[in-house]
């Protein structure tokens, strides 16, 4: 019996110690550059705070009805009476709830009009994104109204209000950077915006957050906020055409392999529009959208993989490639700077 009771002691102390471990985890994973409690921004801050007033107030609010059914369970019986009036019923039963939901209710309209300051702001950063099975086209509109196309980074310039517009090539899916802010739909015929700020300079990821399709789950980007002086040189040197490729052999495997006819390099030939713009691919920090960091031997393998690491992505099966060749049109793009 009391050897018994030992190893119940034991064992239910490996689980606490378990779910410790697990809470850990768990909370972890809410740390870093994929998450809302990042707060890395006024709008996200506020949501933020939504979220932590919603579960202190839960957990009161279960705390309280635990210690409630506790009471007319096996409480006194005069307390026991006491909860069993109707009086009890209306105000915990209806009462409370209505005003604490329409409270909460218009709180979030407050929330979700955070960006509402950001919007009257003067002068906000224009940015425009367009969801597509399963990556994502970003248009930066210049000052002189000339546009540059990239694609699966979003560079911003931190203190200053940016106003996103989303829509979308296909089927609905959602723009979310949880440490800015929200997520927001792009649905087909529609321009949803979405404003924000970075308040520190650093890189977070974002993700599609609307079920569209296949790659759905691998449809994810970079947004990198940057100081303001580094932002206008970094636009400046991606509106800039691609350098004239000096080893041509690449270039030349990408022109005549049909690549150009779905992807443009600014500064060749190649000016397809299906597939993301490739003229500064080499300077961005993934590939197929968030999946693959961005490296020499990365390019060669999303060449002639890249349909076994992205199932069902949208561009064709390249698998007759020489090694030789794969190196070449590697060092190509990975020049493409
Ligand atoms: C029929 C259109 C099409 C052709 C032809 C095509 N691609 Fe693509 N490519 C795409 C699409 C669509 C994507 C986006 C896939 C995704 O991430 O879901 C893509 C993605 C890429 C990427 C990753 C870009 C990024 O920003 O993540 C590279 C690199 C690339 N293609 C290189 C090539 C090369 C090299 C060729 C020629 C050998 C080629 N592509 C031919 C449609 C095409
Ligand atoms: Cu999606």
């Amino acid at each position: 019996m009391g050897s018994g009771l030992a190893t119940m002691k034991i064992v239910s102390h490996r689980f606490s110690i378990l779910f410790l471990v697990m809470a850990l985890l768990a909370m972890a994973g809410c740390a870093g550059e994929q998450s809302a409690f990042a707060g890395l921004g006024p709008v996200s801050s506020r949501i933020t705070l939504l979220i932590w007033i919603m579960f202190t107030g839960a957990a009161l609010i279960t705390a309280f009805i635990c210690v409630l059914m506790a009471i007319s369970i096996a409480g006194p019986a005069n307390w026991r009476h006491k909860l069993a009036r109707e009086k009890v019923i209306v105000l915990g039963g209806i009462v409370f709830p209505v005003v604490t939901l329409t409270t909460l209710l218009f709180y979030g309209f407050l929330i979700l009009k955070a960006g509402g300051k950001l919007i009257r702001a003067e002068d906000p950063v224009h940015i425009a994104v367009v969801g597509e099975q399963w990556w994502w086209r970003v248009i930066y509109r210049h000052d002189d109204g000339h546009t540059t196309e990239s694609a699966n980074e979003l560079h911003i310039p931190v203190g200053r209000p940016i106003e996103i517009e989303l829509s979308t090539a296909d089927v609905i899916h959602s723009f979310w950077i949880p440490a800015y802010a929200g997520k927001v739909d792009m649905i087909p015929g529609r321009i949803n915006t979405l404003h924000f700020m970075a308040d520190k300079s650093g890189i977070v990821h974002g993700q599609c957050a609307e079920y569209c399709g296949g790659a759905h789950a691998l449809m994810s980007f970079y947004a990198v906020a940057m100081a303001p002086f580094d932002y206008e040189a970094w636009l400046a040197k991606e509106r800039a055409d691609a350098k004239p490729a000096l080893e041509n052999k690449g270039e030349q495997l990408f022109l005549s392999s049909g690549c150009g006819g779905c992807h443009t390099v600014r500064g060749t030939r190649a000016n397809g529009k299906i597939g993301p713009d490739l003229t500064h691919v080499g300077s961005r920090l993934s590939l197929g959208a968030g999946i693959l960091p961005n490296a020499p031997e990365h390019f060669a393998q999303w060449i002639s993989r890249h349909q076994k690491i992205k199932p069902d992505n949208l561009m064709p099966p390249f698998d007759f490639f020489s090694e030789n060749e794969l190196q070449a049109l590697a060092a190509y793009l990975d020049g493409l700077e």
